[in-house]
């Protein structure tokens, strides 16, 4: 295994560390700002707090929160393209879009002060998982309207390292740039690299002997597992980094080098976490939705969005010493589970069990059909190139043993089928899991 430094502490982390105290004021402080903000620019929130008896005045307490109105991304669509920006386009320096599977995009914008944010929360997002001047990072997040590719860019370059914007895909000059260059990190989804690992050998390239030593991976779902299995196979440390359009894009919560989930930056962003049928807040420690507010956006407030993603949010101090509370790693969302024969199944949970098992990649995809009324599913599994060349017997038991992990971790059973190596479609971006063919 490759040496990691030790946890560094870079200046533009002190706000990581802000005592509680002071944390809360200024929380408090720009909650009231933002709270005005949107309330005097943007008709739809200005209507929800008139309905509910409320004006900005009446944000007292951090607490007061709980009074506002949720956001939904509906909002964002019903009002598409433009209707919830708080400033004149002349002040918009730059939009994104997010495109999702249907409807229309969602767009977001940002003023200049917008933008400073986001580079100091990506440059702290790369500081806090060791990354300083002097590194060289190679950044494979799609550049264009997804916020991946810019949003990871400009902080890079802030931090003083130097960004490679290489963007998502040709994984073949992916790995001649990282060796030829001397990349230092990789910032892509944890999906591709896993496909990146897969072709290296093919390439006749060894990620062991690399410089490569940070992953910033994010974007989508992944696992602990996966973690482990990318260490394992690559010699870098993998960090989770999370991050949203609608809030700012990558750079809303990022791992420190205890690698024990990530930090929110909370005097950017506020996290709370709610029960998903009644609205109502949780306490720290127990699951839920989580609701993000902006607390320095200009451009597009966000009062109280519902990100769909599920998690815990902690406050037990972590080994760093951030005072930032962390979220525990998103495994699910709550508009990603399906529901087969009555048993509720989450993308990732299939993907916990196929890891269990040795042999596969894990290259998987889960096909939903319904034949006569009946649903069924389908898990397609690829397998390494030494197992596929394995006898027919050993793999008829590599099925049944990953068709069994599945059913004792799920309770459901499904119609497993290995496939051979790059049957499975690769993604540059974020991975496709779910292909529900049952709604066609
Ligand atoms: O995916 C922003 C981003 C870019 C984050 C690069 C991290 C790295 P959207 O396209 O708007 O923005 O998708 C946001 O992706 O609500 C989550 O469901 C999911 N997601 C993002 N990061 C993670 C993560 C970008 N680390 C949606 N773990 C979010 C799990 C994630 N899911």
């Amino acid at each position: 295994m490759k040496k990691h430094p030790p946890t560094s502490f870079h200046p533009v982390s002190a706000p990581d560390f802000l005592p509680l105290a002071q944390l809360k004021s200024l929380q408090l402080q720009r909650l009231q700002g933002m709270v005005q903000r949107a309330f005097d620019n943007v008709p739809l929130f200005q209507q929800r707090m008139r309905e509910r008896g409320l004006t900005p005045a009446d944000v007292r307490r951090m607490d007061d929160i709980t009074q506002l109105p949720f956001t939904v991304k509906t909002d964002l669509r019903d009002t598409y393209p433009f209707g919830l920006f708080a400033s004149p386009m002349k002040d918009i320096v730059r939009l994104h879009a997010s495109t999702g599977t249907t409807g229309k995009p969602i767009v977001v914008a940002y003023t200049k002060a917008d933008i400073a944010v986001w580079e100091n929360v990506i440059m702290r997002s790369f500081a806090a998982c060791g990354l300083h001047a002097g590194d060289i990072i190679q950044n494979a997040y799609g550049y264009g309207l997804f916020t991946g590719g810019l949003g990871a860019h400009y902080g890079g370059e802030a931090l003083g390292a130097t960004v490679i914007p290489i963007s998502g895909g040709n994984t073949q000059r992916q790995l001649m740039v990282m060796k030829d260059f001397g990349s230092t990190a990789i910032c892509c989804t944890p999906s591709y690299f896993l496909h990146i690992i897969e072709q290296a050998p093919e390439l006749g390239v060894n990620l062991k002997e690399l410089p490569l030593r940070a992953g910033v991976f994010g974007a989508e779902p992944w696992t602990e597992t996966m973690r482990q299995r990318i260490e394992a196979e690559s010699g870098l440390k993998a960090y989770d980094i999370y991050g949203l359009s609608e809030i700012i894009g990558p750079g809303v919560a990022m791992e420190c080098q205890c690698q024990a989930g990530p930090h929110i930056f909370e005097d950017w962003f506020y996290p709370e976490i709610i029960d998903l049928k009644t609205g109502r807040p949780l306490p720290d420690g127990e699951e839920g939705e989580l609701v993000l507010t902006t607390l320095g956006k200009e451009a597009m407030p966000m009062i109280r969005y519902r990100t769909r993603d599920i998690t815990t949010l902690t406050s037990e101090p972590c080994e760093c010493g951030r005072t930032l509370r962390r979220i525990k790693r998103i495994g699910r969302r709550s508009d990603d589970m399906f529901i087969i024969r009555g048993v509720n199944v989450y993308p990732s949970q299939i993907e916990t069990a196929l890891l269990k098992v040795e042999g596969t990649l894990p290259h998987y995809q889960i096909i939903l059909t319904r034949e006569k009324g009946l649903d069924e599913v389908e898990v397609l599994v690829e397998v390494t190139r030494e197992v596929f060349g394995d006898t027919v017997g050993a793999l008829e038991q590599l099925e049944r043993r990953l068709s069994q992990s599945i059913e004792t971790l799920t309770g459901l059973r499904v119609n497993l089928r290995l496939v051979q190596p790059q049957t499975i479609q690769r993604s540059e971006g974020k991975a496709k899991r779910v292909l529900d063919q049952r709604k066609m």
